[in-house]
């Protein structure tokens, strides 16, 4: 069976150790009897956090943080690996080398969204296109040096300019050829990308570069409350013996709490 996770922050840019400690064991508490098997944690600063501690309150719950999302450093720090300046390329670089000394400790995995930045008027779509593929190597070579795999995610159009498309990403993870690069299909980008006429066959193909999944529904709010056919997509998955997580990643609302159980409730039935 696919095991189930969810997205969340730690806020720990703005806590002290035994807040974020706190924060992660109320999380365990919450998802444990939800039937969520892991916790994929979007963060700013991983290296303010004990990973030790984290490590210890982890495995006392036996879950897994299968995912670090990165997606802040870009829209906080506004560090990218497309961008036209080589020093803020550079920071990026070094921002994504402290995900991924994290990653080791806790053996999660790096997503690389937003991190790779907009296209800016100074640039140009070829220009930065350039600039991620330099970039990305240079992860690439860091990630394999600590065993670390790296989660290349197609995002849509509205919200990132560049490697929109599965086929597209495919075609980098091609031409960079590391065995720490991998993909990340969400199924909310897939629904606003992809041909609906071709896409589920299209998808069997791209099974063995798949590291992982993120779910929420076509209205970005919690798998089962649109119209994206989740039974579709995640039995290809299925089918596959695919053996990574699946994670929540929606628009909390009405609450975490609400999003957490209504999902998991929901995906029982599919995966
Ligand atoms: C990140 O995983 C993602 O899906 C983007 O849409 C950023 O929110
Ligand atoms: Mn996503």
């Amino acid at each position: 069976m696919m095991k189930l996770s969810i997205v969340s922050g730690l806020k720990e840019s703005k806590s002290n150790q035994e807040k974020i400690n706190e924060r992660f064991k109320n999380l365990c508490d919450l998802l444990k009897p939800l039937n969520f098997k892991g916790i994929e944690l979007s963060l700013l600063e991983p290296e303010k956090i004990d990973v030790n501690k984290l490590i210890e309150i982890k495995n006392s719950y036996d879950m897994e943080i299968p995912a670090l999302g990165t997606g802040s450093t870009y829209l906080r720090f506004g560090y990218s690996l497309g961008h036209v300046e080589e020093n803020t390329r550079i920071k990026a670089i070094e921002r994504l080398e402290k995900y991924i000394d994290f990653a080791r400790e806790v053996q999660s995995k790096v997503i690389i969204g937003l991190i790779r930045g907009r296209y800016s008027s100074q640039s140009s779509p070829k220009k930065e296109k350039l600039n991620i593929i330099h970039s990305l190597k240079e992860c690439c070579r860091i990630a394999e040096n600590n065993n670390v795999e790296l989660l290349f995610e197609p995002i849509n159009r509205f919200e990132i300019d560049s490697y929109n498309t599965i086929s597209e990403s495919i075609e980098l993870l091609e031409e960079i050829g590391s065995d720490n690069l991998k993909l990340l299909i969400d199924s909310f980008h897939t629904y606003l990308e992809e041909d609906p006429i071709f896409i589920w066959e299209d998808m069997k193909d791209i099974i063995p570069y798949v590291a992982h999944l993120h779910l929420s529904d076509d209205n970005r709010r919690a798998p089962g409350t649109g119209h994206f056919d989740f039974k579709s997509f995640l039995n290809i998955f299925k089918e596959s013996e695919f053996k990574g997580f699946a994670s929540i990643e929606s628009i909390m609302k009405p609450s975490f709490e609400d999003v957490a159980k209504e999902s998991s409730e929901y995906l029982k039935r599919i995966l």
